[in-house]
């Protein structure tokens, strides 16, 4: 089992040298576990490391580079904390020492698409998120078009999905992400929040990340340059819409509204 509680709230831990300000090793990886406690001390059901920025436009990592920004951090959460703890990667040797460190699932935004990965991910025999992404990080923010944005996700996780089952990973394995942001407008973003339904009938978990991406900020433009509350709000109607899982840096104030959310979904104030 991945998480007790749904919906399940997933903090980001970003290891990548521009997360945490200077970069000393050591001094990074403290950096890292402290930010890993205070989110597990606010909440959080879930950690995601990611050690590779998918921000748009930028450059891809070598895997060892990856690998030692996220393995470290890792093995240190294992070593005071069974929390689960996802790993943001594509690439086919994180996948394989992230497993050996005691990840618990496998979060790739590539959906396993790099050359090796699936065969990795299948080995491991965890949890995988698939995340929907048009294009790559470089370029993906390029003007991105679809004819119907809704069925075109759900035709990509229908081939992924086929992958998968080919390579030996079940279905009941996975869990789907629309990826918002990859590849996408603002209103292609609103539209995939508003149709979770549609991705939810794959019978599938869903993971959702909405947190401070620049359509939330575009919404707030002029007003707060605080993405907080925004964020929070994304992440509600998010689960009101059929969200099972939501990535998001601001683990406390998402926590606390969600139990609000599920205390009025199941009219029961102890959310159960
Ligand atoms: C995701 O949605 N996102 S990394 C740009 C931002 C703010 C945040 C412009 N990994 C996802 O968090 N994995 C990332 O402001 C992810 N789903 C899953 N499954 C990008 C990110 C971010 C990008």
């Amino acid at each position: 089992m991945l998480t007790a509680r749904f919906p399940a709230v997933m903090g980001i831990l970003n290891v990548t040298p521009d997360s945490f300000s200077d970069g000393g090793r050591f001094e990074t990886l403290d950096a890292a576990v402290a930010r890993a406690r205070q989110m597990i001390d606010e909440g959080a059901d879930i950690i995601d490391i990611g050690g590779e920025s998918t921000r748009p436009g930028a450059d891809p990592v070598p895997a060892d580079v990856e690998r030692e920004r996220v393995i470290p951090v890792l093995k240190a959460i294992r070593a005071f904390s069974d929390i689960p703890v996802s790993v943001d990667t594509s690439s086919p040797e994180v996948i394989e020492a992230a497993a050996q460190a005691g990840a618990s699932m496998i979060n790739d935004v590539r959906a396993l698409r790099r050359d090796g990965a699936l065969a990795a991910a299948a080995a491991t025999g965890l949890p995988i998120c698939l995340m929907h992404m048009k294009g790559d990080p470089k370029t993906m923010q390029a003007d991105p078009h679809y004819d119907d944005v809704v069925s075109e996700v759900i035709d990509f996780f229908m081939s992924r999905i086929g992958a998968c089952e080919s390579a030996g990973i079940d279905r009941d394995r996975l869990v789907l992400d629309p990826g918002f942001g990859f590849g996408k407008t603002p209103a292609h973003n609103l539209t995939l929040v508003n149709r979770l339904g549609m991705l939810k009938d794959l019978g599938r978990p869903l993971l959702v990340g909405l947190s401070r991406k620049s359509t939330i900020a575009k919404i707030l433009a002029g007003g707060s340059a605080d993405l907080v509350l925004g964020s929070v709000a994304g992440a509600v109607v998010a689960v009101l819409r059929g969200a099972d899982i939501v990535r998001v840096h601001d683990v406390g104030p998402t926590v606390q509204a969600l139990r609000v959310t599920t205390a009025i979904q199941r009219e029961n104030i102890s959310g159960n």
